[in-house]
């Protein structure tokens, strides 16, 4: 069998020690010279080139090395009929929980205040609200967004979700759709986006949705940077609506070295790091999805083109 793999990143020895240990007979290709087209039956791609996988005949199965497909979605050219399954495993979920989580606390807790004073070597403590008085807001609440409400609630904090469809969680507020977006955003103090980039979404975090938060809400984005109208967010800082920003996703990645947010006071930036696919996790859902395939059983994780996520 052989499988295509087009790695984002720069673990390519480390993903293929990994394929091969868990997929023994893997024929595994890579770019540029990757044979005859006809071989491949599976992809494990992260961006890409656009047109390259309709350009081959007999590919059975597309694995996103993501949890995100918008990688893939950009390529106007994409095989009709081939199932895009995406990346849901345990490392890149806890992975993504560690970041919220400690973005949720360093907001929380005032940190960025702290780092600023420590230049000045100011001492002055802020008093922040016990948890369960503090309410954080988490749009998206798919595999992410969950299993980060779940352990933020086991923090104590007050916790709300919003989703397009409804979903009932234990211990959590949620929200679904556009019609009770305003009432989730009326109370959310701390606002986590962890929501996939479709049309819908984009520039879902705007002037107006800002607007609707209370004054000195802060704002988390580790989904996309496309969710995020850059602009607005600095104007929504500068004028003290908001009071903060961690952001790990940007338009044009990565960030332009001119960009504003750099020096922003009240923006923390991490370079779209919060959490990454481990391969010693992720190799053996690729291994079980191909599995799944040669056996004509159903295909978890399978992305619904049509919904965009
Ligand atoms: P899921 O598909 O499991 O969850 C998506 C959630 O978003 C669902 O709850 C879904 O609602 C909700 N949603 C989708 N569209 C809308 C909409 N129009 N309005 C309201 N809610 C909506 O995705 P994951 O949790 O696995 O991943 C989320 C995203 O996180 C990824 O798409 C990726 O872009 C990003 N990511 C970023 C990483 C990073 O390092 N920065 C790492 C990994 C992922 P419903 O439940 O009703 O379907
Ligand atoms: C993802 C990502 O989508 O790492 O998994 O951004």
């Amino acid at each position: 069998m052989a499988l295509l793999f087009i790695s984002g990143q720069d673990r390519v020895d480390e993903w293929q020690d990994h394929l091969k240990g868990e997929i023994p007979d893997l024929d595994l290709r890579m770019l540029p010279d990757y044979g005859n087209k006809e071989d491949i039956e599976y992809a494990l791609v992260w961006q890409p080139p656009k047109g390259l996988l309709r350009s081959l005949p007999n590919l059975k199965v597309i694995f996103s090395l993501g949890a995100g497909i918008d990688h893939l979605a950009s390529d106007t050219e994409l095989p009709e009929n081939v199932p895009i399954v995406r990346m849901v495993d345990p490392s890149l979920t806890s992975g993504m929980t560690e970041y919220v989580v400690m973005s949720v606390l360093n907001h929380h807790k005032s940190m960025r205040l702290y780092r600023e004073q420590q230049t000045r070597k100011e001492w002055t403590p802020h008093v922040p609200p016990v948890t369960w008085d503090r309410r954080v807001g988490i749009m998206g609440m798919g595999v992410l967004g969950s299993d980060a409400a779940g352990k933020l609630s086991s923090l104590g904090f007050d916790v709300a979700g919003w989703s397009r469809t409804h979903r009932e969680r234990p211990g959590i507020k949620t929200y679904a759709g556009t019609e009770q977006l305003d009432n989730f955003l009326s109370e959310t103090e701390i606002l986590v986006c962890l929501l996939p980039l479709t049309d819908e979404t984009t520039d879902i975090l705007n002037k107006d949705l800002f607007a609707k938060l209370p004054k000195g809400a802060s704002v988390i984005n580790a989904a996309r940077g496309g969710h995020l109208v850059e602009e607005d967010l600095i104007t929504a800082l500068n004028s003290d609506h908001l009071s903060e920003a961690t952001l790990d996703v940007f338009k044009s990645e990565p960030l332009d070295q001119d960009h504003p947010f750099w020096d922003h006071p009240k923006v923390t930036i991490t370079p779209h790091a919060a959490s990454f696919t481990h391969p010693s996790s992720s190799v053996r859902l690729i291994a079980e999805g191909m599995r799944r395939f040669e056996n004509s059983e159903e295909l978890l994780n399978v992305v619904d083109m049509k919904r965009g996520y």
